[in-house]
């Protein structure tokens, strides 16, 4: 996902030129703005952490470009492509390290398991929305 501080940086070309020259396949693709009820079950897990509420608020705050992504190993090639979740441990080349400063902005998200994608692909897209 690009979220909405990337969205609004206007970096949504630059992102999904990363994933093409990478090679992963766009199987999906949908600017929204995400309702509050849809990211408190995104970030669920994070329910209890401190940031949770800035978390939700943030997510809420502009467009989103949803992206579903196939290709070998995609969950931790993409992770990788992210970057550490604060900008300022990021390797760089890496999308935080170079295109962000603050971990609550952070530009992208990232499943970390196939569970968890396949449980936020579905928060996201309709199955006849994806293309295979
Ligand atoms: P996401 O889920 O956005 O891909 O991020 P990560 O998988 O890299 O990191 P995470 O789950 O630990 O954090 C989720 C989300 O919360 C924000 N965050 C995190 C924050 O605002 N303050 C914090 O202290 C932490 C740890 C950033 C990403």
């Amino acid at each position: 996902m690009i979220k909405p501080d990337g969205v609004r940086r206007g970096l949504t070309p630059e992102i999904l030129a990363r994933i093409q020259k990478k090679g992963y396949r766009v199987v999906g693709l949908k600017q929204m703005v995400i309702s509050r009820e849809t990211a408190e079950a995104h970030y669920g897990e994070h329910k209890e952490r401190p940031f949770f509420g800035e978390l939700v608020s943030f997510i809420t705050s502009g467009p989103v470009v949803a992206l579903a992504l196939e290709g070998e190993n995609a969950i931790a090639g993409w992770r990788g492509m992210m970057g550490a979740t604060n900008p300022a441990s990021a390797v760089p080349g890496t999308i935080r390290a170079d295109l962000a400063t603050t971990v609550g902005e952070n530009v992208t998200h990232g499943s970390d398991s196939p569970e968890s994608a396949e449980r936020e692909l579905s928060l996201f897209f309709k199955a006849d929305e994806l293309i295979h």
